[in-house]
């Protein structure tokens, strides 16, 4: 593993929010490489328990040191940003996946700029908020080194009644398509919390990350059929370019919020506007909420951060489509946006990432309810030197 730290480096270092159970585990029973009890990086040729079984057979590695698909994850507060002192009246959420062009790093996110914070679907109007996502436009920042993020203006503002969107444009992800820019976005047509999260996706698309951004106008990807799992909301939008076509995964719930169970699916289409095509193995993730995606070698990885069974692994299919547990972690970065700089020019060779920007929900306590956007950075990438990747 060609690695910039050690894959247990965070859970060493005094003072940092750190994560990675085995790497605790490892160091409270001091089960450093080499000791004669360390876990033999092969197979041993005897019967297995079911759990050593598993831990051949499922994990890219048997060490976390030595798989390249774990990593515990480290958080930073953002500079640049202001919140009104946390009051609750503005919010920053679900940041897209960053990317890097004319020498600065783009990131598109949620913001809400209301009189109150969010008060609950019974007393929501047409200028209080529901939750934390209603009442919101997408707007954007730029930074020259991830950590101090200038606010640029906004990108999508709400499109006027009846237009998709009006109530709420929110959890945007950023497409680069032959030399044009797409924004993805859940775009609400009734308050969130009124009737579930329902939504479907909608898109606007511009010359350069900076705008102006042109409504596309129209559902770009719809709800499923009455009875079908993603029948009732397609949120999370996630574009990359994959085997030469554009890949959306996103979330869709069985249910209606909150009792709902989460999975992830994916659409393929040969142009950004569509045709998107679901794919027929739909779902293909069994959890996830917020799931973050990137190319790493010749398939996908993907954070499956909340909700589910999953929850907390890492996983990676070769195809894009099949996936399988490559680690399990701990305190995973909710609603990751990566920096991940060939999410639309892998070639079959993906370089995985090593940070980006999450959100911490609920900051400010109870009647502030709002949340913030910090970095995170982890070990999931294969590149040590690209200047990009640091
Ligand atoms: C997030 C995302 C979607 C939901 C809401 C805002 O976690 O899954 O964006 O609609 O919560």
């Amino acid at each position: 593993m060609n690695s910039r730290f050690q894959k247990t480096s965070f859970a060493r270092l005094p003072g940092t929010v750190s994560a990675g159970v085995l790497s605790l585990a490892s160091l409270a029973l001091g089960t450093e490489p080499g000791y004669p009890w360390d876990i033999p990086q092969t197979k041993p040729d005897r019967p297995l328990s079911k759990a050593m079984e598993r831990l051949y057979d499922q994990y890219l590695a048997p060490r976390p040191e030595d798989n390249e698909l774990f990593s515990s994850f480290k958080y930073t507060p953002l500079k640049g940003l202001d919140y009104k002192d946390g009051d609750g009246t503005i919010s920053r959420r679900d940041p897209s996946k960053i990317i890097k062009r004319h020498g600065k790093y783009y990131v598109w996110y949620t913001k809400r700029d209301t009189p109150v914070p969010p008060q609950g679907a019974e007393k929501c109007s047409d200028t209080i908020p529901s939750t934390d996502w209603d009442l919101c436009e997408i707007w954007y920042a730029t930074s020259k080194d991830g950590f101090t993020w200038e606010e640029q203006g906004v990108a999508i503002p709400r499109p006027p009644k009846p237009e998709v969107g009006w109530r709420s444009v929110s959890t945007t992800d950023i497409l680069e398509w032959e030399g044009k820019y797409y924004l993805y976005y859940q775009g609400f047509m009734e308050a969130s919390g009124t009737k579930g999260d329902h939504c479907p996706v909608a898109a606007s698309y511009a010359d350069s990350p900076d705008g102006p951004w042109t409504p596309a106008n129209k559902v770009i990807i719809p709800n499923g059929e009455p009875g079908t799992w993603d029948q009732y909301s397609i949120h999370d939008p996630y574009p990359l370019v994959y085997r030469g076509k554009i890949y959306i995964y996103f979330k869709a719930a069985y249910g209606d919020r909150p009792d709902y169970l989460v999975g992830n699916g994916l659409a393929i289409a040969e142009s950004p506007l569509g045709p998107f095509r679901k794919h027929p193995l739909n779902p293909l993730f069994n959890s996830g909420h917020e799931t973050s995606l990137f190319p790493f070698k010749e398939g996908i990885g993907a954070l499956i951060i909340s909700n589910g069974n999953e929850v907390n692994t890492i996983q990676y299919a070769p195809d894009g489509v099949n996936f399988g547990i490559a680690s399990v972690s701990a305190l995973l970065p909710i609603a990751a946006g990566p920096y991940v700089p060939d999410a639309f020019n892998s070639n079959g060779n993906g370089r995985g990432i090593s940070w980006g920007l999450s959100h911490f929900t609920t900051a400010g306590g109870p009647g502030k309810q709002h949340s913030i956007l910090a970095r995170f950075d982890c070990d999931l990438s294969l590149d040590v030197d690209d200047p990009g990747l640091k």
